[in-house]
């Protein structure tokens, strides 16, 4: 029985045994994951950022309990990644997290990984991209994708996501530095966790301020006395009438949600975010747009992996080691030298 057969029948020792081969990049892996490809698109990504402490691990138990008990018709399944490219690969956080995901543990509709950084943030995305792949394939409806913090690979890994939701907690938000703009830029659902801790009004004024100069539109939709969370019309907003007359959803405003994450509190409602984030991406046909950036994105990633490492192969360090001399010395520019180099 192929291993790819066995990820399909829901053998989660076989898929456990893929993730490891996934992130070690192993041929194994590859072969499996290319097998399992056509069986993949089916799942929707969650993401979950935002800085360390905020909340986010037990906030992602939370929701896919959530999305345990909540459906009326068969459960829900749901995959979490956790991904942590700061610690080691034995780093306590992810001991820490698997503790906390304790409610989660023995419910065969539940898959929970942690992954940690191996070497490269660059591996660590296409690692998680792989990992995401098979979870999807193996029949997992929902996959929520943790990340600390707010860097490039964690936007990297966001790009993932159908949705994006960033945590904060109050006492960072105060501080508009502890709120990078980055980080606001990939929010679809902004939540404010921790909000039983005094400062929730300040990190909630804080949070709006910033998104307001990220979606000046809202100052317009504002007046039209509507909600964040709810498609905006960009040209009714701005008075032009649309000449097809049809809606068009051309903007989302992340709303910003508080939850109390050790009580379970306001999970509902950020549950309820995400669904409606996921049909807004639907109806404005924005899902498939993003995908299509997403699959180009990898696609030409892979192509340049490719050209790059066959290249490799055929070109002597030496060879590569003289053209570099050369240009130092000003005997070969740049353009010349890598003219020369790629050439067969
Ligand atoms: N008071 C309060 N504490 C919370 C809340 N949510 C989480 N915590 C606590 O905050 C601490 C950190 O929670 P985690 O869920 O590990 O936070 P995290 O964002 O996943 O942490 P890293 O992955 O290390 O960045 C734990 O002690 C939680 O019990 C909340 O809503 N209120
Ligand atoms: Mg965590």
């Amino acid at each position: 029985m192929t291993s790819a057969f066995q990820v399909l029948q829901g053998n989660r020792l076989a898929l456990a045994r893929l993730l490891t081969q996934i992130e070690n990049n192993t041929p194994e892996g590859r072969n499996t994951l290319v097998e399992l490809y056509p069986q993949t698109g089916r799942a929707y990504r969650i993401g979950v950022t935002g800085p360390p402490g905020t909340g986010k691990s037990t906030l992602v138990n939370q929701l896919a309990l959530h999305f345990r008990r909540s459906s009326e018709r068969e459960p829900i399944r749901v995959a979490v990644v956790a991904v942590d490219p700061s610690s080691p690969f034995t780093g306590g956080a992810i001991l820490g997290d698997r503790v906390r995901m304790r409610d989660l543990l023995g419910d065969p509709g539940v898959f929970i990984r942690s992954m940690a950084s191996r070497g490269s943030l660059g591996g660590l995305a296409s690692a998680t991209t792989g990992i995401v792949q098979a979870l999807d394939a193996a029949g997992f409806e929902f996959i929520l994708i943790e990340t600390v913090g707010a860097g490039q690979a964690e936007v990297d890994i966001a790009r993932l996501a159908h949705t994006t939701l960033v945590i904060e907690a109050p006492g960072l938000g105060d501080d508009i530095q502890a709120i990078k703009a980055g980080i606001l830029e990939i929010a679809d659902v902004l939540v404010i966790n921790k909000a039983d801790r005094p400062g929730v009004e300040n990190t909630e004024r804080a949070l709006k301020s910033m998104l307001q100069l990220g979606h000046p539109m809202e100052h317009h939709f504002q007046n039209h006395s509507r909600e964040p969370g709810h498609w905006v019309n960009d040209e009714a907003a701005s008075g032009i009438t649309p000449s097809t007359g049809g809606p068009q959803f051309s903007s989302w405003i992340p709303p910003v949600i508080r939850t109390v994450a050790t009580e379970g509190r306001g999970i509902r409602e950020l549950a309820g975010a995400i669904q409606q984030h996921r049909g807004y991406l639907q109806a404005s046909g924005e899902l498939a747009e993003r995908e299509m950036t997403r699959l180009r994105a990898e696609l030409d990633l892979l192509v340049h992996e490719t050209l790059i490492g066959r290249w490799r192969s055929r070109t002597s360090q030496e060879r590569y080691l003289q053209a570099l001399q050369r240009i130092a010395r000003r005997e070969l520019s740049p353009w010349q030298a890598a003219d020369e180099l790629v050439q067969d």
